[in-house]
């Protein structure tokens, strides 16, 4: 992916977005297949995971990634807000259900997934190390320090992480076989949505995607192969997130 720097970026006009750079981070990769299932082109702005990113931060007020700039209109890097940008920008394929019953599941099974205490944030926990719960010595600037500053890791959230993880991923698993049992391959009625595309993504660290499908780098490989390996993955939320990455979704992952 072509990346272009965040000073470069910003008098742009469009769609920016930044995405970290030679990391297959799973919130960008989600928001990044968004854009692509709806066909929306964006600049991507590099972001230099774990750096101060000083420019991106001057600029949107955001240190990490996705961010998403739309034209003069505020930053946005919550997922719940770059996917409604990306159904304004292109309302087809609608990744939210009309139903108002279906489109409150999709955004409840979307934070289970995304939001904050949800799988995606307890899985990160759980590549803290655990003596590092709560360590504030943390060499100023280096990746442990950021990663507390930035995203909090309590001794008690890093120590219940696992469980937590794991019982959203139960909860998924059995959205799939209860979906599956009424005919659907689809987390909510009988299409593609945001929560489809979320859990695709957001399963790259507890499983990972074949090296033909996405050249993740080593270091990576190890960190996701410890965290996976201490989390049950029931094979129904693998075959489907499979499916919706041969489907949907762009491959090889290009970061
Ligand atoms: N803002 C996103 C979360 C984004 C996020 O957690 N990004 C992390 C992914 S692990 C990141 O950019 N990490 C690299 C860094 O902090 O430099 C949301 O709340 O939906």
């Amino acid at each position: 992916m072509d990346h272009i720097e965040a000073k470069d970026a910003r008098d742009l006009p469009g769609l920016r977005l930044a995405v970290t750079k030679n990391i297959p981070n799973p919130f960008c990769e989600a928001a990044k297949s968004l854009f692509h299932v709806k066909g929306i082109p964006f600049t991507p702005v590099a972001q230099h995971a774990a750096q101060p990113n000083e420019d991106l931060k001057a600029w949107t007020g955001h240190r990490n990634a996705p961010v998403a700039i739309w034209n003069e209109e505020p930053a946005r890097a919550g997922w719940a807000e770059i996917l409604m940008l990306a159904e304004r920008l292109n309302p087809a394929p609608a990744l939210l259900p009309a139903d108002r019953v279906l489109r409150a599941l999709v955004f409840g099974i979307c934070h289970e997934i995304c939001g904050e205490g949800g799988f995606a944030w307890n899985s990160r926990f759980m590549m803290f190390p655990q003596e590092a719960a709560n360590d504030t010595s943390a060499e100023k600037g280096s990746w442990d320090d950021i990663l507390h500053r930035q995203y909090g890791a309590s001794r008690e959230q890093v120590e219940r992480a696992p469980e937590r993880a794991a019982s959203v991923l139960r909860f998924l698993a059995s959205q799939l076989h209860e979906q599956k049992a009424s005919g659907s391959a689809y987390f909510v009625g009988d299409g593609l949505t945001a929560a489809d595309i979320f859990w695709a993504c957001m399963s790259i660290g507890v499983r990972q995607l074949p090296s033909e499908w996405s050249a993740t780098p080593g270091f990576l490989r190890k960190v996701w192969g410890q965290m996976g390996g201490k989390l049950e993955v029931d094979p129904i939320l693998i075959e489907h997130r499979d499916r919706i990455y041969s489907t949907y979704l762009k491959l090889p992952l290009d970061f």
